[in-house]
Formats: C-alpha cells, structure tokens, sequence
C-alpha cells in the first residue's frame, strides 16, 4: 500500500505536463487519454527504465532557420560542400536530391512502390562519395561548413540524458559519421549514452572513403530488419522497456520495433509540412501520440524526460 502510495504521487506530475500540453498551439496531442496513461508508466518506472530512440535529420536538427530557408540533412552536407569545390560532380548530387526527394514524400505512391528509388538515390549518392575517395579530414570540413543546425534545447537535451545515463540511440537513414562529427563539434565529444544506427562510411587506411556500411538503411527500411542485434550497446538498452521515440517522417514509428519489450512507447513526431495539407496533418496526429507542427525546439522531449527524472 505504501508502494502504491508513493507511485501515486510520483505520477500527479502528469496531469501538469498535459495541461501545459493543451495550452501550447503548436502541439497536438489527438488521444491525450492514452498519452496520459503511457506517461505514468514512464514516470513510474523512471530514468533506469527509459531509453531515447530518435531520428537526427530535421528531428534533433532544425528544418529551417528564422526566414523560412531549408537548412540541410545529413547527406545534404555534400550537396553544398561538393558544389562549391566541384560543381559538376555538386550537380549530380543536387539533380539526384531533385529527382527522388519527391518520390520520398510523393502523396500517391505506396511505401513500397517508393522503396527501389530510394535504394538507387541512396545507392547513387553513396557511389558518388567512395569513387570521389573523399577523406575524413574533408568530410569533417564539410561538417564545419554546413547548414545543419541543431534545435534549440538539443544540446542540453542529450545531455541530460547522459547525466541521467538514459541511453539515446540515435536512428538515421542519413550518414552516421557525419553525425559524428557534428556531436564532437558542436559538444566536444560523443557523450557515452549516445549510440548510433546508421549509414557509415568506411575509411581505408589513408582516411579515404572506400565503402558503406551494411545494410544500406533509407527512409522506408528503420525498424528491427536492419538492427543488428549484436551490436554493443543492445545489453545497456535490455529491460529498458520505456521508450520515447522522436521522429520527423512516417518512416520513424517503426524505429522501436526491434527492442524487445512490454513496455510503452511514446511516438512525438515533428511535423514540418504545409498545414494546409491536412490529409498529411490527420495522418501524422494517427500515428503519433503527439504531433509538433513547425516547432525548432526540444521542449517537449526535455519535459518529459524532465518529468520523469524529477521523481525519482
Ligand atoms: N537524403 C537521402 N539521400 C540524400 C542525398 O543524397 N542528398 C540529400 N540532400 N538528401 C538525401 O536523413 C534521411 C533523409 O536524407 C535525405 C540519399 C532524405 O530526404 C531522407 O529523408
Ligand atoms: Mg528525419
């Protein structure tokens, strides 16, 4: 009784957390009910129960900057950086970006009438980078020049998740290494929490580009079939059966699918499309628990986690 006692007031921070939910306009939260509910258990089984599986393209970066202007995707760096040193080669990039971006978010077409185009962008694009045999040094340069931006409050969002040793696995179909080297810039280092799914690029021994990693991960392919379950961290992650889950596309709901558990998972999902575009807008409020239209921050992530740090 005395345990139930203590969950209990453990979990009355929820009802605060959606009402302040329900006051803010840039969030929409179609079934408050069942995130209520998804909330008092990872609140009730704490930090030691929770992991952070999130997407890093226009998820823990920005979609855009104060004027509106797209900034750029992980793959994106070497659209920018290429053109500038190599503009014939930084047009292939750029006409690839404009033939399958489309198809990506094409309205009509199904997941897998989209997925062999996205095999052969990413396919193309990945080519382009070994047989160019560019170095580490240059892809970390091209890191230093780039349009990527973190949100405002992810910093200090991975952070405290490292302070709280909740681990963050961080799911890209982008390229890995240049996550990388944006953590290390941007914080000085990788903190231990933060673990990787994504493409990498493997260097020889001169730090020359000269292959990808395997499996090829893309848009339409993030889910338990290209986890390797083997991988290192996948002990610290066991029996954290609570998880929240960040995304921008409807290829990230699945990203949770390959950690085995009973426990619930919070889908928050960065909506960055046109809102008159409300088929896609109704889509997003089905699949995630809480929607977040245009919002260049990480505050509702840092509050839930917040939350559940706070009682424990
Ligand atoms: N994305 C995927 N590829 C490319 C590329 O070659 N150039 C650019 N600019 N963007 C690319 O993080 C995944 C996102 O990265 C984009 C191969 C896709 O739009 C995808 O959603
Ligand atoms: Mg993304």
């Amino acid at each position: 009784c005395y345990e139930q006692l203590e969950q209990l007031k453990k979990t009355e921070v929820v009802p605060l957390l959606m009402e302040w939910f329900v006051q803010q306009q840039q969030i929409i939260c179609a079934n408050p009910t069942e995130v209520a509910a998804k909330l008092r258990k990872m609140v009730a089984g704490g930090a030691r129960k929770t992991v952070v599986i999130s997407d890093f393209d226009y998820t823990l970066s920005r979609f855009a900057n104060e004027k509106g202007e797209r900034l750029s995707t992980t793959h994106g760096v070497f659209d920018d950086n290429v053109m500038r040193l190599n503009p014939a080669l930084g047009q292939q990039f750029v006409d690839l970006k404009n033939k399958y971006y489309p198809i990506e978010f094409c309205p009509i077409l199904t997941q897998e009438e989209k997925i062999p185009h996205m095999e052969k962008w990413w396919g193309t694009s990945h080519s382009l980078i070994v047989n160019e045999k560019f170095s580490k040094n240059t892809i970390e340069d091209f890191v230093r020049q780039s349009r990527i931006v973190f949100k405002d409050g992810a910093e200090d969002f991975i952070q405290s998740l490292d302070a709280h040793n909740i681990p963050l696995v961080i799911f890209s179909a982008g390229i890995g290494n240049i996550i990388e080297y944006f953590l290390e810039q941007k914080l000085g280092a990788i903190p231990r929490n933060t673990h990787f799914i994504s493409n990498m690029i493997l260097f020889d021994e001169e730090e020359k580009a000269c292959a990808f990693s395997e499996p090829l991960i893309h848009t339409f392919c993030k889910n338990s079939s290209v986890i390797q379950k083997e991988t290192s961290f996948f002990h610290e992650i066991n029996g954290r059966v609570n998880v929240i889950l960040l995304g921008d596309s409807m290829g990230d709901i699945h990203m949770d699918v390959g950690v085995e558990r009973d426990g619930p998972t919070l889908k928050v999902g960065y909506y960055n499309g046109s809102l008159d575009d409300t088929a896609a807008l109704k889509h997003y409020e089905e699949v995630y628990d809480i929607v977040l239209i245009h919002d260049p921050t990480l505050d509702v992530a840092q509050k839930i986690v917040d939350m559940i740090n706070s009682t424990h």
